[in-house]
């Protein structure tokens, strides 16, 4: 497999049970520490965590508490040489964002949502990574009369402003998603993250996150979303799974639904260089609801296997030939060119 410069991450949410809102449980729980010890095995470098995978029952603990136990979890990364690559607010279980974090209509939840938003700062800087991922989960309507559209930009202005103010060096990656579980989010792609970052105190720290799944529900082409936000200089972090057209987030394995479209992610992340500022290629992939106990890592490593095989599509690509096609006009022979470089 081709030398590369790419390293790679999951989070703890990616070795799932198998539930649906349909049934319960497939699989039974693992253990964190178990997750943690398979990820090295598997070829990956790092972690990702909600704030609550960090320090469990959150809302409970004091602030010396939660740092307290970030300290530890770090020094069982260090232990085992993993790194932490993002820290996330998880603003979508508790009832105090029932109603939306930072839009919520209710004064006292957009507190809670930024008070926790902070804490959420502080261990991301314990565990030792400058990234914050905004996946705005509820900041949307499920009926559009329920929020005033504009005031709600107001408000995560103001949410955002507040975290770059608690941290000087602090990074938020927004991870866009235009629906589900609202009806319409209010930031659905990489447009609304980019544009909203320019009405921050410090939109140099206000960049994003593109999951292939999220941009494929926006009808857009992921790997257009990626050379955008890269040529914005912001594309921080990446989730990269599968989907299936438009319905719910699949979270499929990397290549799973559309392997062309894999490729051109990755021919975007190739020409843009990505990963060479110390980004990591995230799989946000769910195991399906079949899949049994043994196999249950196994869509980890197939997307971590399919995204090497498909650097290696990429950088054996005839790039003068394709440039001649262009050249002449001819997208027909081009086309046939990619199909044929994906059959092998
Ligand atoms: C759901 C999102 C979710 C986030 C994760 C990190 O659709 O993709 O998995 O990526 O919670 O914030
Ligand atoms: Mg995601």
């Amino acid at each position: 497999m081709a030398k590369n410069r790419y390293r790679f991450c999951f989070g703890p949410w990616n070795i799932s049970e198998g539930q649906d809102p349909y049934g319960p449980t497939t699989r039974p729980p693992q253990s964190f520490d178990w997750k943690l010890d398979q990820l090295k095995g598997l070829g990956f470098d790092a972690m990702m965590f909600h704030d609550d995978d960090a320090v469990a029952d959150i809302d409970t603990k004091s602030e010396s508490q939660i740092h307290k136990e970030a300290k530890a979890l770090k020094k069982r990364l260090d232990d085992r040489a993993i790194a932490a690559e993002m820290v996330a607010p998880r603003l979508w279980f508790s009832p105090m964002t029932m109603d939306g974090a930072y839009t919520s209509n209710d004064r006292k939840c957009r507190r809670y949502a930024i008070d926790r938003s902070r804490r959420a700062i502080d261990i991301a800087n314990i565990l030792g990574t400058d990234i914050l991922v905004l996946w705005l989960a509820r900041e949307g309507t499920y009926l559009r009369e329920a929020k005033d559209g504009r005031r709600s930009v107001e408000l995560l202005v103001e949410a955002l402003d507040a975290m770059l103010g608690h941290d000087k060096r602090i990074r938020l990656a927004i991870e866009p998603k235009p629906n589900e579980p609202m009806d319409h989010a209010y930031v659905p792609t990489i447009g609304h993250a980019l544009a909203i970052a320019q009405l921050t105190r410090d939109p140099k720290r206000v960049g994003a996150l593109i999951e292939t799944a999220h941009a494929i529900l926006a009808g857009l082409d992921p790997a257009d979303e990626i050379d955008f936000a890269m040529a914005f200089g912001k594309l921080w972090s990446l989730h990269l799974n599968d989907q299936n057209g438009l319905k719910f987030d699949q979270d499929k394995p990397f290549g799973s639904n559309n392997l062309r479209s894999a490729f051109n992610q990755v021919r975007a992340l190739e020409r843009n260089k990505y990963g060479s500022n110390g980004e990591y290629i995230c799989f946000d992939v769910h195991p399906f609801r079949t899949t049994k106990v043994e196999h249950w890592l196994d869509h980890l490593a197939n997307s971590r296997r399919t995204f090497l095989r498909l650097v290696e599509k990429a950088r054996s690509f005839d790039e003068a030939r394709a440039r001649q096609l262009v050249g002449d006009r001819n997208y027909q022979a081009l086309d046939q060119m990619v199909i044929e470089h994906l059959l092998g």
